[in-house]
């Protein structure tokens, strides 16, 4: 578990939301009737670019009225596909792969059902998506020698 010395290695990601409001002809089935929206949340590689090789796995912690409000993803896809009525804070905790001996780290990120700009009537009749996306790079600060030979492709 030797550190390499004054190396900071950063891994870009996108993580994030999408939503949909429910076809008012064709609700999916199994959707509680206070439901209106179809939403996803995610954690991916810019351009889809494969991150498992540093993401070993992500938890995804719901708001307490879901139930089994937190969702461990063991590999990719990083995603959890849910409907409901409301926005809330999702924390996503990422795990990193075991050789990294780094700590899990956590990021929050606000679902968005509802477009920031706009008629909400509008868009209820278009159907449109609604995403709230970010960029954002891990920082790994002077990893372990296996971890810094994976990053690196030695
Ligand atoms: C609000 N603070 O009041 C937020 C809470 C909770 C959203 C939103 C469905 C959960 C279920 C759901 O959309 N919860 O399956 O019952 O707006």
């Amino acid at each position: 578990t030797k550190r390499v010395r004054g190396v900071q290695i950063y891994r870009p990601f996108v993580y994030g939301t999408e939503a949909i409001p429910f076809d008012p002809e064709n609700r999916p089935k199994d959707a509680p009737p206070d439901h209106t929206h179809k939403w996803k949340v995610f954690v991916r590689g810019v351009n889809n670019e494969d991150i498992s090789y540093w993401l070993k796995k992500v938890q995804f912690k719901l708001h307490d009225t879901y139930a089994n409000s937190v969702r461990m993803i063991e590999s990719p896809p990083f995603e959890v596909e849910e409907t409901g009525w409301g926005e809330f804070e999702i924390a996503i905790k990422f795990y990193f792969v075991p050789e990294s001996n780094e700590k899990p780290q956590q990021i929050w990120h606000g679902l968005k059902l509802h477009p920031y700009h706009g008629d909400i009537e509008q868009q209820k009749r278009d159907r449109s998506m609604v995403s709230s996306v970010c960029y954002e790079e891990v920082l790994f600060n002077e990893p372990v020698e296996a971890f810094y030979d994976i990053l690196t492709g030695g």
